[in-house]
């Protein structure tokens, strides 16, 4: 049996992905069925390192090894052998819990459009020595739970399509995720065996009427460079030098949406006493006139933010109402360290705005990001997706 290691990823690594040499190849040749067999199209068959380069590990500490014994094999020739290390909680009480990412839209799994898609199943040998919880999801919405017991789960999901819509693009999925519990610190690594993760399809023959109608309105994906120049630093500053500085990132481990994020770098103020101003903005009026949605209870705002360093750090979204140049919302989220944001924590409906303000007519905005917990000069987060939605 040929066992190879690929890689581990550390929580605390930046290290670029390159640097981790593989030790020996497969094949690079991807494997993916285009067309459905039987309604069923394979996501991953995990058949080799190649693959796993195309998925995300970054916010656990794992080893991912190719494995070829056909006991932890329903597809193919190999499934990926998962030694989940965790990362501490914050209290070094137990292991967090350990995700992964496939990112559809590679050369291994090129569907990204799964509105024909109306369940998954996946097999989980799980080698651990107890019963493990588990979840999948996409894209933040939570498609189901299961209890992995021991010995091989053969686990099948139902999509509830009328329900995600109101969540995700069905058309456009950018991250499949799966969510392991974390052991606890007198535990082994959790060792757990991945195969067959496969789409069932109803071939097209979808509902149109089954999907809300998603508008957006507002966005900055960062796909366009110019986009960088509508956002400007935020609070004191001891020189313009030293205010956050931002440029377009490419590297996909930092983008949740397309091609691209923004980068946004802090410095150490002119004392070299702390952080110099604290958060960004978008420039005034960029933002859209919200005074022209009739329901705001359907008109959504979010964003993505990747924390690139390793503290915890708390988020706030700010925003401003114009006219008055006055704060109406705020609202904080915690960022973990080297982790995105938690989708369904960072989304908040315009209503919810109006309501906690009882502000009746919007103008013109800007939102802000006000960072605490930012330690070091040359400090990173990585902007993403931030937008207005509307759903009918
Ligand atoms: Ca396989």
């Amino acid at each position: 049996m040929k066992k190879t290691i690929i890689k581990i990823v550390t929580a605390l690594s930046v290290i670029p992905l390159a640097l981790f040499g593989f030790i020996s190849c497969k094949p690079n040749e991807p494997t993916k069925p285009v067309v459905p067999v039987n309604g069923s199209i394979l996501l991953s068959g995990f058949e080799s390192e190649a693959e796993y380069l195309t998925m995300l590990f970054t916010n656990t500490i794992v080893k991912v090894e190719v494995n070829e014994n056909k006991e932890y094999i329903t597809e193919g020739t190999a499934s990926a052998k998962l030694t989940l290390y965790g990362q501490y909680d914050y209290a070094n009480k137990y292991y967090m819990d350990s995700p992964f990412y496939l990112l559809p839209g590679n050369d291994f799994l090129s569907k990204i459009d799964f509105k024909d898609v109306k369940g998954f199943s996946v097999d989980i040998y799980n080698a651990f020595t107890r019963p493990l919880q588990f979840m999948l999801s996409f894209d933040g919405y939570t498609i189901g739970y299961r209890t992995l017991e021991k010995g091989m789960n053969h686990l099948t999901f139902a999509l509830d399509r009328s329900e995600a819509a109101h969540y995700v693009d069905l058309e456009f999925i950018k991250t499949i995720g799966f969510l392991v519990e974390g052991r606890m610190t007198d535990e082994e690594p959790a060792v757990l065996y991945f195969d067959n993760f496969i789409a069932q399809t109803d071939s097209g023959e979808y509902d149109e009427d089954l999907y809300p109608e998603i508008e957006v309105l507002n966005e900055f994906t960062f796909d366009n460079p110019l986009e960088t120049k509508s956002f400007l630093g935020f609070g004191l500053s001891s020189s313009r030098l030293l205010e956050p500085r931002f440029e377009i990132n490419s590297d996909l481990r930092y983008v949740m949406t397309g091609r691209k994020s923004m980068k946004i770098t802090f410095m150490r103020n002119r004392n070299d006493t702390a952080i110099d101003s604290l958060g960004f903005r978008t420039q005034d009026n960029v933002f859209g006139n919200w005074a022209s949605f009739s329901d705001l209870s359907k008109v959504k705002l979010s964003y993505d933010l990747y924390n690139d360093t390793d503290r915890l750090l708390t988020v706030s979204m700010r925003v401003f109402h114009s006219p008055s140049d006055s704060l109406v919302y705020s609202k904080n989220v915690l960022v973990a360290p080297y982790s995105w944001t938690d989708p369904g924590q960072t989304g908040v409906l315009l209503s919810e705005i109006q309501a906690e303000f009882g502000v009746d007519e919007f103008s013109a905005f800007s939102i802000a990001f006000e960072v605490t917990g930012l330690q070091e000069s040359g400090s990173c987060l990585y902007l993403d997706n931030l937008k207005l939605t509307v759903i009918s």
